[in-house]
C-alpha cells in the first residue's frame, strides 16, 4: 500500500481530516495519487492494489458515505479500461471531477440555505459542519442580523472550531454544552446541521446529539434543516444496509484511572435522526423533503443502480 493512503487514513482516523466532505475529497485525492504514483505495470496486480487501497480509506471511518459515494465515483468506470495507464486517467478524471463537484454543491447550498434565513433569526448548529456553516455564514454576508448557539459537541469539542469560525466573520455567537440544548431551544428560530449519510427512507446520521437537537426541535416547534451534498445520500441504503455507527474509544471520554476500572464506556460519535423531525433537506438541487431522498437517489444513479451494491 502507498505512503499517502496510509497517512491519509491515519489522518481520518486521528481526526486531523474530519467532517464528512472533507474525508471524501482527502479520499479522492488520496486514490488519485496512489493511482499517479504507481510503478508496477501488471493490471491485474493493480486492480488489486487499488482495492486494497479503497478499503484501508473506508475503513479509516466507516459512517460517512461521502466517503464511499467518493470512491465509487472515481473507480466506477475502470472496467472500461485495459491498462494501468488507462485507469490511472480514469481515477485522476473521477477525482477531479468529484472535488470540483462537491466544492460547487457547497456553494450551492450556501445561497440556497441562506434563503430561508431571515434578519432577526436565532439559529442553533451542532458540531462543525463546513456545509450548515456556509449556510449560516452565508445569510451573514448578505447583511441579514443573526444570532447562533453553537453546541461543544463532547467528546472532541468540534463546537470550538464552529463558535471561532462564526465569530471571525463577525456573527453574534454563543457557545453553549450539550445538555442545555433542551433548554436554550425554546430561544430559537431555526436549526442547521450537516450529514454524515442520509438514508433512503429520509433518515440523517450526524454527529452524536444530532438527534437530541431534533427531539427539542420538535418539541419546541422549531424548523429543523439538514444541509446536504447529495453525495451524501446512501445508495447502500436502498438495498436495506445499515449505517455503521462508529464507536470510538473511551480515552475520548475519560483519562486513564479516572473511573473505577469496572465502568464500561459506551461512545458511539454519530446518531440516526428520523425523517419525521427533519423539516426539510438543504442540498444543491434544492430544497427537499426527507421523503425525497429516494426518488433523487434513483434518478441520479438510473441504469447504476445495481452497481452500487
Ligand atoms: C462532523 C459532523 C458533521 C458532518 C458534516 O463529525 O458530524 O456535521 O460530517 O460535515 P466529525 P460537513 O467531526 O466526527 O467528523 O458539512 O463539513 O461535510
Amino acid at each position: 500500500m502507498s505512503d499517502n493512503i496510509a497517512d491519509t487514513a491515519l489522518a481520518i482516523k486521528e481526526m486531523r481530516i474530519r467532517g464528512a466532505g472533507r474525508i471524501a475529497c482527502a479520499g479522492v485525492v488520496a486514490l488519485k495519487e496512489f493511482a499517479d504514483g504507481y510503478v508496477g505495470t501488471g493490471f491485474d496486480k493493480f486492480l488489486q492494489d487499488l482495492e486494497r487501497s479503497k478499503k484501508v480509506l473506508l475503513d479509516s471511518r466507516p459512517t460517512a458515505v461521502s466517503l464511499w459515494n467518493g470512491l465509487h465515483a472515481c473507480t466506477k468506470n475502470i472496467s472500461k479500461a485495459d491498462s494501468v495507464e488507462e485507469a490511472r486517467q480514469l481515477i485522476s478524471d473521477g477525482a477531479k471531477n468529484f472535488v470540483e463537484m462537491s466544492s460547487k454543491a457547497t456553494e450551492a447550498i450556501a445561497k440556497i440555505g441562506a434563503r430561508g434565513i431571515q434578519s432577526g433569526d436565532i439559529i442553533m448548529t451542532h458540531c462543525n459542519s463546513s456545509v450548515a456553516l456556509g449556510v449560516i455564514k452565508e445569510a451573514h454576508r448578505q447583511g441579514k442580523d443573526i444570532k447562533v448557539y453553537a453546541t461543544e459537541s463532547r467528546p472532541w469539542r468540534q463546537g470550538i472550531i464552529t463558535v471561532n469560525e462564526l465569530a471571525d466573520t463577525g456573527i453574534d455567537t454563543t457557545l453553549i454544552i450539550d445538555s442545555a440544548v433542551r433548554s436554550v431551544m425554546n430561544n430559537v428560530d431555526k436549526v442547521f446541521v450537516g450529514a454524515d449519510t442520509i438514508s433512503s427512507n429520509g433518515s440523517v446520521i450526524n454527529k452524536i446529539g444530532t438527534s437530541q437537537l431534533a427531539l427539542a426541535a420538535d418539541e419546541a416547534r422549531v424548523k429543523f434543516n439538514v444541509c446536504s451534498e447529495t453525495y451524501k445520500f446512501s445508495p447502500l441504503t436502498m438495498f436495506g444496509d445499515m449505517v455503521t455507527i462508529e464507536e470510538r474509544g473511551y480515552d475520548e471520554v475519560v483519562k486513564t484511572g479516572e473511573v473505577n476500572s469496572s465502568v464500561k464506556i459506551f461512545n458511539p460519535v454519530f446518531d440516526s435522526t428520523p425523517a419525521k423531525y427533519i423539516d426539510a433537506i438543504i442540498t444543491e438541487l434544492g430544497i427537499i423533503s426527507p421523503g425525497s431522498v429516494y426518488d433523487i437517489m434513483v434518478r441520479q444513479l438510473g441504469d447504476s443502480i445495481f452497481d452500487s451494491r
